[in-house]
């Protein structure tokens, strides 16, 4: 389980990230999609886009994105007593969506490489660690949800 010393490295930066969380989400979905072609495939809305710069210019991606990082910081601030908001989650991406966990290293690891970008003077190695391991937590949580709904992941 994370350290308080760790959540609150996750928290802080957290805090940065939600100055600009609708620009910050939806660069984390191009990312995604870009980097790992194969999720592009998972979104009946954005399966038809071609390029990076049609992806930029969509609302939809950008309100998309901030769902997901909504999402997200809720699950963080709940330091692990998530299941509240995990749960439905995990629901939905085993049975609707059939997201394996795979996916969610994807885009845990883009996640970080963002942050990284955006925020080098405050998300040093410490606080990228503690960020990995929060949502290594957030993925085991999913998984075993995935578990008791019957998905593999
Ligand atoms: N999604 C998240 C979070 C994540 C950081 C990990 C998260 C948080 N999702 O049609 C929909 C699809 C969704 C959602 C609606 C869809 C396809 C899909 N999601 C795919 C993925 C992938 C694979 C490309 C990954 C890695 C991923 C990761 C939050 Fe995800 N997603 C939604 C959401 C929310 C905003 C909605 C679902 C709302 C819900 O479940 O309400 C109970
Ligand atoms: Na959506």
């Amino acid at each position: 389980q994370p350290s308080d010393q760790e959540w609150k490295h996750v928290l802080d930066i957290w805090a940065k990230v939600e100055s600009r969380l609708p620009e910050h989400g939806h660069e984390v979905i191009i990312r995604l999609l870009q980097e790992h072609p194969e999720t592009q495939e998972r979104f009946e809305k954005f399966k038809h886009m071609k390029t990076a710069d049609e992806m930029k210019s969509s609302e939809e991606m950008k309100a998309h994105g901030t769902k997901v990082f909504t999402t997200l910081g809720k699950i963080l601030k709940q330091k692990g007593n998530h299941a509240e908001v995990l749960n439905p989650l995990a629901e939905s991406h085993a049975l609707k969506h059939k997201i394996p966990v795979k996916y969610l290293e994807f885009i845990s690891e883009i996640i970080v490489k963002v942050i990284a970008e955006k925020y080098p003077e405050d998300f040093g190695a410490d606080s990228q660690a503690a960020m990995r391991k929060v949502l290594e937590l957030f993925r085991n949580d999913m998984a075993s949800k995935y578990k008791e709904f019957g998905f593999q992941g």
